[in-house]
């Protein structure tokens, strides 16, 4: 049964088109920076937050109003399985990615689940057959059962840690036969409440092997995914261990995992750490470790994770900015880990909501790459960080400078002279860019 009969095929029509089921600025065939906009941006839709979940939040129940709602257990996972691929092929999105429990119910018992996803896992993998959408990554969810209410690999509870490695093993397989690009670990409860209660030493440590193993039965079946730690500092325990790319690099070093490793990053996670997005893409950029990106956006006013549809252009415009100068995001991509608001109920508003990140994702590769290739930033840089290009700052750069010579050099300064940092001309400039690009100057 179609479950989007009255959803035409999504296509570009320009940012003059008044027709709401269209692509203003997402036109997958441009070349944007020698790639295509489809090739650069990589989207993926988030199998949870567009088929499985019904919009319910803590003061209210679900709103969402679905036409495969009136199905349960595995009809209703089947029903999901045909609305998904049906929704892929309007918007002709490239990716998806999911839960174990996004697709298939969960049994009475670890063998029952295992069994439900036996009978839905072929299904995708047929439907896969006829589509061009691919799996960019799948997880294990390991956070909304209440045998996880401490925690998975970090509970204190071993029986706990060894169902939670059941889970992603059994992830891991799926993610193989699926052919899989990358695979998340979202810590969801890794973390702690309180340390009244806590050893978290045994936990950090704990951690640091479940990830040891996965990396070595991901070898074992010859499943060569990217892995990727997404990081979030808190919600839902009040201390998660994957904080921020910082702190989970360290982790990662601690525990030699680097290797293994890249991270998956989402824009509501890094503002909930206190962070701006590009903060967080930048800091995995310059290490080497920018692998995938959960593209929303969360609300200014709100302390917590809104998971929005992204629409601040200037959050895109300086996310794709990172992206360009990773040289594109590899075999990761742009996953809208986003839901519409409870209010937007309608099925048809999954369409608009979709369509409004991926325009909005596309006005920012493009301002971003024109700003890359006329050097706005780089020049404004280097020009910055000059002092280091020659004299006591090439000496630093280099190594060659100690203690003794700094001394010196400071002992002789006269004065110290600096240069405007800029900053009121640079973000009118990008304004500029911003209308410039768009009006299709
Ligand atoms: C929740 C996370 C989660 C991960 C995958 O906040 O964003 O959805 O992306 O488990
Ligand atoms: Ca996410
Ligand atoms: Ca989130």
């Amino acid at each position: 049964m179609p479950y989007f009969d009255n959803i035409p095929i999504i296509s570009y029509e320009g940012a003059g088109s008044n027709n709401p089921y269209s692509f203003k600025f997402y036109n997958p065939e441009e070349k944007v920076g020698g790639r295509t906009m489809e090739e650069y941006l990589r989207i993926g839709i988030a199998y949870w937050h567009t088929f499985t979940a019904d919009l319910s939040e803590p003061f209210g129940v679900g709103t969402a109003v679905r036409n495969w709602n009136h199905l349960d257990g595995m009809e209703l996972a089947k029903a999901r399985v045909e609305a998904a691929f049906e929704f892929f092929e309007k918007l002709g999105v490239p990716y998806f990615c999911f839960h174990d429990v996004d697709i298939a119910p969960e049994g009475d018992t670890l063998a029952e689940t295992n069994k439900n996803l036996d009978t839905i896992v072929p299904m995708i993998k047929d439907y896969m057959k006829d589509s061009k959408t691919k799996l960019l990554w799948n997880t294990a969810n390991n956070f909304t059962h209440p045998r996880f209410l401490h925690g998975a690999a970090s509970s204190n509870n071993a029986d706990v840690f060894a169902y939670a490695a059941a889970k992603v093993k059994k992830q891991l397989e799926v993610g193989k036969e699926l052919g899989g690009e990358n695979y998340v670990f979202w810590g969801g409860r890794e973390g702690y409440e309180t340390l009244l209660n806590t050893d978290m030493k045994i936990e950090l440590d704990n951690l640091g092997r479940f990830f040891h193993m996965a990396v070595d039965y991901a070898k074992e079946i010859g499943f060569d995914a990217q892995f990727l730690i997404e990081p979030k500092p808190k919600e839902p325990t009040t201390h998660q261990y994957d904080f921020d790319v910082a702190s989970g690099l360290a982790f990662l070093e601690k525990y030699d995992l680097t290797n293994h490793f890249k991270f998956n990053i989402e824009a509501n996670h890094a503002t909930l750490a206190g962070h701006t997005f590009e903060h967080e893409l930048h800091y995995a950029r310059v290490h080497g470790v920018l692998g995938s990106v959960d593209a929303n956006q969360g609300h200014p006013l709100l302390g917590w994770d809104t998971d929005e549809f992204p629409t601040d252009l200037y959050a895109t415009t300086l996310a794709m900015y990172e992206i360009i100068k990773n040289g594109g995001l590899g075999r990761g991509g742009l996953n809208f880990d986003a839901k519409v608001r409870r209010g937007s109920f309608e099925q048809e508003d999954l369409i608009h909501a979709h369509i409004a990140g991926m325009d909005s994702f596309a006005v920012g590769l493009k301002v971003a790459q024109q700003m890359y290739d006329d050097r706005v930033l780089e020049d404004i840089i280097s020009e910055r960080y000059s002092s280091y290009d020659s004299g006591i700052g090439k000496d630093i750069v280099d190594g060659k400078a100690d203690f003794h010579s700094l001394e010196d050099h400071a002992l002789s300064l006269k004065e110290i002279s600096h240069q405007s940092g800029r900053l009121e001309l640079i973000k009118s400039t990008m304004n500029q860019y911003l209308l410039r690009v768009n009006a299709g100057e």
